[in-house]
């Protein structure tokens, strides 16, 4: 069986080689919402139905555990997701990203993502829950998804962009650490060291793959060897979907269908 991951577009394609790196037999089903996305101006109501419909098909394929792949999804449909369906274990990004923060007590840690996800308010309330002596400072940075989307990475825009966003909320908060919460963001992560080379980055694509490993060997449901591809649906067969998995998965065998979830 194999691990289901959902974003609500390509970012969430970031998780995936790091749990290949981690758990090399696992198969992946990965479903990017790319026809609806981005979800992170919509309202939670909106957030919260496109999540449902799309666990419920992961669900349908008998995928042994879903990856909430994506920030905005984990702060606003997290609990639900898991109140409708039990019988599925279900990891979001969050936690495991406010755990790895609050355990090495850093001062000043700053939190960027969607206006939804920092609207929400949960990545700073789960690291005080687990360290209150840690301030936290967030920032929405709408602007970063769809430069990111089209591929404007590597590029002098994307640079002014981190600048125009960042570099007040830096320097006047003296941050140590900066927490990447949304999964399109490790795409831009160079950038952003580059820029500033004193932040320590948390990477939340990354570090929700602890989780996984933690549940797939307390719950002895590894994967021997599997020789199926990986299959990387998407609801609208983007050219920018297909350049980004390519990029990010050449020489495996993978598979990537357009596939169109009714209304
Ligand atoms: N990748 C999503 C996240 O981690 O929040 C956001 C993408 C979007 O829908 N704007």
């Amino acid at each position: 069986r194999a691990i289901g991951f959902f974003d609500s577009g390509l970012g969430g394609l970031t998780s995936v080689p790091v749990l290949k790196c981690a758990l090399p037999n696992e198969k992946v089903l990965y479903f990017g919402d790319t026809a609806r996305t981005p979800y992170g101006s919509k309202s939670p109501e909106t957030v919260c139905k496109f999540s449902a419909q799309i666990v419920d098909y992961l669900v349908s394929k008998n995928v042994k555990l879903i990856v909430i792949a994506c920030n905005t999804v984990t702060a606003m449909a997290l609990d639900m997701l898991r109140k409708r369906h039990p019988e599925v274990p279900i990891v979001g990004v969050i936690d495991p990203t406010a755990r790895r923060v609050a355990a090495d007590n850093t001062l000043n840690v700053g939190i960027i993502g969607t206006k939804v996800t920092i609207e929400s308010g949960v990545y700073a309330e789960r690291i005080h829950e687990l360290n209150p002596n840690i301030n936290t400072f967030s920032l929405a940075c709408p602007a970063f998804v769809p430069l990111i989307e089209e591929g404007i990475i590597d590029n002098e825009i994307m640079d002014l962009t981190i600048k125009y966003y960042m570099d007040d909320f830096v320097k006047k908060n003296q941050l140590d650490s900066l927490i990447l919460g949304c999964t399109h963001y490790p795409l831009i992560a160079p950038n952003i060291s580059r820029l500033y080379p004193k932040l320590r980055l948390y990477n939340s694509s990354a570090e929700v793959i602890s989780d996984v490993v933690d549940i797939l060997t307390e719950r002895d449901m590894l994967a021997e060897e599997n020789d199926f591809p990986d299959r990387f649906y998407a609801s609208d067969l983007s050219e920018n979907f297909i350049r980004m998995t390519d990029t990010l998965f050449e020489g495996y065998d993978t598979k990537i269908k357009l596939k169109k979830l009714d209304e």
